[in-house]
């Protein structure tokens, strides 16, 4: 079984892009992702919502423990440069509060910090990371979080064995989508470089991992446009598909792939 933790930012779009994985068998004939208990059926019957009505599931609850929180379990079938491929996944989304904590010069609480220690468990295979802008404020913000998260990777000798994919999401924003193709230069390298060093300085390279992703993708090959619309609803705005017939995420079985394998 592959152990996957999902963290990051608040509202980055972890649970948008779980919820997308649940549902894409329906869109692609190469990959089939089988939800197996019923908190991964629940998310993958929230999809059509999330991703064509805008509904939010509820922010994963930071007040939860660990264990409290739902695991998803997938089978994930397919070719991959042409090698068949099977992943027997679980996976679970934290709250973006436990990242913002990890940014912030005080000290965590117990709930916080054992949060963070329970995606650092012997039985993890990897970890996703991830991130949504692009400011020089918000590298510095990233550095934090990951400075205290790599630092406790170290305490509980997890550094040198666990795979780190930072995840840049809603790469179909225009600003962003040309360096989807090679986003450890294109996106990290450029936008994130503080963040990037301290990582590389921290882990091994063959631990990290780079990847831009879409819950939403782009409305055609050729018609880079992004296929989502703001919507504003009265809990803010939200982005929903432009299109449903034409949905094609980007990207969102490669980090799971590379950060799971056994
Ligand atoms: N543009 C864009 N927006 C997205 C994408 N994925 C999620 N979002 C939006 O980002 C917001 C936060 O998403 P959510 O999954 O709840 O974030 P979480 O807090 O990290 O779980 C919602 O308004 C989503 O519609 C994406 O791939 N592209
Ligand atoms: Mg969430």
């Amino acid at each position: 079984m592959s152990v996957v933790r999902v963290l990051g930012s608040r509202a980055a779009g972890k649970t948008t892009y779980l919820t997308a994985l649940a549902s894409f068998a329906k869109k692609q004939a190469n990959f089939s992702v089988t939800p197996i208990n019923d908190e991964a059926k629940k998310l993958a019957n929230w999809a059509e919502n999330i991703l064509e009505q805008g509904g939010r599931l509820t922010p994963t609850d930071a007040e939860k423990s660990p264990n409290e929180l739902p695991s998803y379990l997938f089978l994930i079938e397919g070719k991959q440069r042409f090698q068949k491929q099977r992943i027997d996944l679980s996976i679970r989304d934290y709250s973006g509060e436990i990242f913002e904590k990890m940014a912030q010069d005080s000290m965590l609480d117990q709930k916080t910090q054992s949060h963070i220690n329970s995606c650092l468990n012997k039985d993890i295979t990897g970890c996703l990371i991830m991130l949504t802008a692009w400011e020089k404020s918000e590298d510095n913000k990233y550095r934090k979080a990951l400075d205290y998260f790599t630092r406790t990777m170290e305490i509980r000798k997890r550094d040198q064995n666990l795979r780190l994919a930072l995840v840049m999401g809603k790469c179909e924003r225009g600003e962003i989508w040309p360096g989807r193709i090679e986003p450890e230069t294109d996106l990290f390298d450029l936008y994130l470089p503080s963040t990037k060093k301290l990582l590389e300085a921290r882990i091994p390279s063959k631990n990290l991992g780079f990847f831009a992703v879409s819950a939403f993708g782009v409305l055609g090959k050729n018609d880079p446009r992004p296929n989502r619309i703001d919507e504003y609803g009265k809990e803010g705005t939200h982005a929903v598909l432009r299109d449903p017939e034409l949905w094609q995420p980007y990207n969102l079985l490669a980090p799971i792939f590379w950060a799971g394998r056994l």
